[in-house]
């Protein structure tokens, strides 16, 4: 065991006194000046993990689309998933130990998790393209071998394609092959046999503008490009090292600011890690149409239900979504569809836990995160069927659009990329336009607002934060306001990653969104 090490090495990566943060929704986040020693504690508790799990651990220093400044760190357990609560409690208190007492933190937990520190261990890491992620990245790398751990460095990679490496190593390649060039091929050969099913598809409908938001997903759609063979032309804007990271463009800035940072017919953005991804057009009078997650989520799974029924499997499918979910979305899906929908509390982890309770459980947040996830039972049935040779042609062509599809999917976690190849898939194959699809149904006005309070932590929710437990007489308030309007609908939430309260609302009309989100803001106060 090398634990005296980190004696010498823990001076090179010191924590700034007093200094405390805490793991979020989706890791630290915040000015990157702050984060060296977190990088480095990161990189120890990152190796405890794999050798507690006997596997390959991810490390990803990412901000997602917070400001080109801030940078952030998250740990990604063996099958590619977020890692466990419990760890994220120990990631907060690593992370808060002051420099003399870290050794003895680390020793709690070695001791709490009975880790055997004679196992080897196995880090994956990855940075997004800020300028700030080679030193926080050189600061992981060093704390993993401090404790002796092997560390395999991916360099600049999307989130969702070290997720993907993480599960294909610990998978022994059944997933996939661990390297971004096996990531590629993976896609894009089930893209180009999914496309085969609509050769008739237009130059037109084959060209998309695709706003890198100057991120990393921008350098990886060019190196991707290539193997997708002239099926999809991709126009990349916010493409440049020299533009700032999602500013003025990204997925975050098009769904917040309901604004397009390109004009076209089809376009989306992708936030600064690519792990996000909405959809828009401006119509021929310069309206803007945006098709968030919500959208994508109704296309995907509606595009599935139809094969299940012509394949003639019986297997459950549900959306899973968040309180931010769109009511026409939900009513769509529910009423027209006849899919089981589920809400749940907002944050990927929470979402993708629910969705694997389901067959296929098809999971998006508003803002453009998401995937799908195909139970081992239903992928055994898909393949099984594939293979039967009493299968007749219709549900043939069906099963194996089925399981083209699964290739096609990131199921780790939410993916720009992939998302983006489905979406274009589903659109190819039922001889869609971006318009037809934004057709499907109609979103109802709605409006976000942030509050500042003294204290967010007054605002407790239940019923995945769609009511307010306390302050008391809030939540009373709140039912007061939104019965003035017509299909309206309102919450608030303490949010996970700033120190700002949110509040949502919708109503008939975008004034009355607006007035309903201002009257609930003021009741916050
Ligand atoms: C994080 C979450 C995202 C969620 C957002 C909510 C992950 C990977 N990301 O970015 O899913 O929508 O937080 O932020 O889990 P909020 O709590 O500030 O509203
Ligand atoms: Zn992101």
């Amino acid at each position: 065991m090398k634990m005296n090490s980190i004696h010498s090495c823990r001076k090179l990566h010191p924590k700034p006194e007093g200094l405390a943060l805490q793991y979020g929704t989706a890791g630290f986040r915040t000015d990157a000046k702050h984060l060296d020693h977190i990088m480095f504690r990161m990189g120890l508790l990152a190796t405890l993990r794999s050798k507690k799990t006997k596997s390959t651990i991810g490390v990803m220093v990412t901000a997602s689309h917070n400001p080109e400044e801030d940078n952030g760190v998250k740990l990604i357990d063996p099958m590619g998933e977020m890692v466990t609560a419990v760890w994220e409690g120990y990631a907060t208190q690593l992370a808060n130990t002051e420099q003399d007492s870290l050794l003895k933190e680390l020793k709690d937990i070695i001791e709490k998790e009975d880790i055997d520190m004679s196992e080897p261990a196995s880090i994956y890491v990855g940075k997004d393209t800020r300028p700030s992620g080679a030193s926080l990245s050189r600061a992981v790398l060093d704390g993993v071998s401090s404790l002796g751990g092997k560390t395999h460095d991916y360099g600049l990679v999307t989130t969702p394609q070290l997720h993907y490496m993480v599960c294909c190593c610990n998978t022994h390649g059944c997933y996939g092959s661990p390297t971004v060039e096996g990531y590629y091929q993976k896609l894009s050969q089930a893209f180009l046999q999914l496309t085969q099913n609509a050769s008739n598809r237009t130059d037109d409908q084959k060209r998309l503008l695709v706003d890198g938001a100057n991120g990393i997903g921008a350098l990886k759609m060019r190196e991707m490009e290539p193997f997708l063979r002239s099926k999809l032309q991709v126009v990349l804007s916010n493409d440049s090292s020299s533009g700032k990271l999602n500013h003025m463009c990204g997925a975050d800035y098009v769904k917040v600011q309901q604004k397009a940072p390109q004009v076209g017919e089809c376009c989306c953005s992708f936030d600064g890690d690519a792990d996000r991804i909405v959809y828009y057009y401006t119509d021929s009078k310069g309206c803007f149409h945006l098709l968030d997650g919500d959208k994508i989520a109704t296309l995907i799974s509606t595009y599935l239900k139809e094969l299940l029924t012509q394949a003639g499997l019986n297997l459950q499918i549900a959306v899973v979504q968040t309180a931010y979910a769109n009511g026409s979305s939900t009513r769509y899906l529910e009423d027209v569809m006849k899919v089981a929908v589920c809400c749940t509390k907002t944050g990927v982890k929470h979402l993708h836990h629910a969705a694997q309770e389901y067959d296929i459980g098809v999971y998006f947040e508003a803002n453009g995160h998401g995937t799908v996830l195909f139970s081992k039972a239903a992928q055994k049935q898909i393949q099984e069927l594939v293979k039967d040779p009493n299968t007749n042609d219709e549900r043939k062509r069906a099963v194996k659009l089925l399981e083209s599809t699964i290739n096609l999917i990131n199921q780790t976690v939410g993916d720009a990329i992939s998302d983006m190849l489905v979406i274009e898939t589903v659109l190819a194959i039922r001889g869609m336009s971006v318009q037809d699809w934004h057709a499907i149904y109609t979103d109802l006005p709605n409006r976000q607002l942030k509050v500042t309070v003294s204290d967010r932590r007054v605002i407790d929710t239940t019923d995945a934060e769609r009511r307010a437990v306390t302050p008391e007489g809030l939540q009373d308030a709140i039912d007061s306001l939104v019965k003035k309007y017509k299909t309206a609908r309102s919450f608030v939430r303490p949010s996970g990653t700033e120190d700002v309260v949110r509040v949502y609302a919708e109503a008939d009309t975008q004034e009355n969104a607006d007035r309903l989100a201002h009257e609930v803001s003021l009741a916050v106060y």
